[in-house]
């Protein structure tokens, strides 16, 4: 079964003006249909791969055939990590449940520092990639990766994951990553970020 491109819940314009319709469109119909099309050329090669999900092939790359390890980790954390994106965002914004909430304070001490922290990492990862909030064994841990790497590379569980390629965010805020980091946070889907939590927990 080829991997497909997942629909987005909520139509192109529902996070304006954060995130421009236009931009929702390119990302989503061009940049993630480009990632799902390449991972398929690769598995294809591959037919005993079977019908494992990329969040399999990606938490065990290393195993992965040599021929299309690289195509795999791109692409299929290309997948992985915008499918996680699209459903972390929403237009009806609220802050986070108690049980998520209590892990981030023990952890960062408030849910304002966890967020300065994710938009310092994002700030910080030179081109492109990703800042993420994750599940480290039963600890939480912000970090950042460059290009399409996948937490789950690192045996980790994404449950919140910001994209800073300029592609995210070009369109509207040009060079102004800080701005968009910023605003981003104005459309965090903290019940779908809260349900990753218990679920990975
Ligand atoms: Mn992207």
């Amino acid at each position: 079964m080829p991997f497909e491109l997942p629909e987005l819940l909520y139509s192109f314009d529902a996070l304006e003006p954060v995130i421009d319709a236009k931009t929702m469109e390119i990302h989503h119909d061009k940049h993630h249909a480009a990632y799902v099309a390449k991972l398929n050329d690769a598995v294809a090669k591959h037919p005993e791969l079977g019908s494992k999900s990329v969040e399999e092939l990606l938490k065990d790359l290393n195993n992965i055939p040599e021929d299309i390890r690289t195509a795999v980790k791109n692409h299929g954390g290309g997948h992985a990590n915008h499918s996680l994106f699209w459903e972390i965002m929403t237009p009806k914004n609220r802050k986070p449940s108690t049980v998520l909430s209590e892990a981030i304070n023990k952890t960062f001490g408030s849910l304002d520092k966890l967020m300065e922290l994710i938009t310092v990492n994002g700030m910080g990862q030179f081109g492109s990639g990703w800042s993420w909030l994750v599940v480290s064994g039963d600890k939480l841990k912000a970090y950042a990766t460059a290009n399409q790497d996948s937490p789950l590379m690192n045996g980790d569980i994404p449950i919140l994951g910001v994209d800073v390629w300029e592609h995210a965010y070009y369109l509207k805020y040009q060079n102004k990553r800080d701005e968009y980091l910023k605003a981003w946070w104005n459309v965090v889907n903290w019940d779908e970020v809260a349900k990753r939590f218990e679920e990975a927990a």
